[in-house]
């Protein structure tokens, strides 16, 4: 190598150089050994919680004494990379039976009807406000949010349950606990559970 030639590699290799410390210089946030995106920290959970009284004085309602004025109902909602995870869990109720849980799309009303239908991941395109969807294919547990749980001799309980999905333009907005102790499966009558005996209002994305 010539000297001239290797003079002009010195003086680029130190043009490189200068550039990338310009480069690091100029983000001092973004230390330059980071990794982008992937392993950004994930949202903290969002916990509610609230205590079951009469329709109209809160965001937990009772419409039925299965369901007593007083109880304690808490939900956590934990982001991850394309799924969510819900942490139900509940205190007063009546003790050792099984209440049937979804969230559903619409805030809590003066009637458990307001809480509307199921929320969906992919919408039943066979649903309607009258036929809500029960067909398997779209009311199971992988396209809704069921917590079916089962109190103890205390009536306490709880459930959890993760779906692979997270939420964009559509959100749930509250938690129905239903009458029946479990949530039908079989076609027809996939997701249905029976009257409304609770809700709790909860805003899945913030
Ligand atoms: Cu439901």
């Amino acid at each position: 190598m010539s000297r001239s030639l290797l003079a002009m590699a010195v003086l680029g290799s130190t043009a490189l150089i200068t550039t990338a410390l310009i480069t690091a210089c100029a983000q001092p946030d973004k230390p330059a050994n980071t990794t982008p995106s992937s392993d950004q920290p994930k949202p903290a959970p969002a916990e509610f919680t609230g205590t079951l009284a009469a329709p109209g004085s809160g965001a937990a309602v009772s419409y039925n004494p299965a369901a007593p004025i007083g109880a304690q109902l808490t939900v956590k909602i934990t982001t991850g990379d394309g799924s969510t995870t819900v942490d139900f869990g509940a205190k007063g109720m009546q003790p050792s039976r099984g209440y049937a849980v979804h969230a559903h799309t619409k805030p809590c009303g003066a009637t458990g009807a307001d809480a509307g239908p199921h929320y969906q991941n992919n919408i039943d395109p066979a649903a309607t406000p009258e036929k809500p969807s029960a067909d398997p294919a779209y009311a199971n547990t992988r396209n809704e949010i069921w917590l079916d749980f089962r109190t103890d001799a205390q009536g306490a309980g709880s459930s959890k349950a993760t779906v692979p999905f997270g939420f964009t333009d559509r959100a749930p907005a509250s938690i129905v606990v239903h009458e029946k102790e479990t949530t039908a499966t079989h076609h027809g009558q996939a997701g249905t559970a029976g009257g409304r005996l609770a809700c709790f209002t909860v805003p899945f994305k913030q």
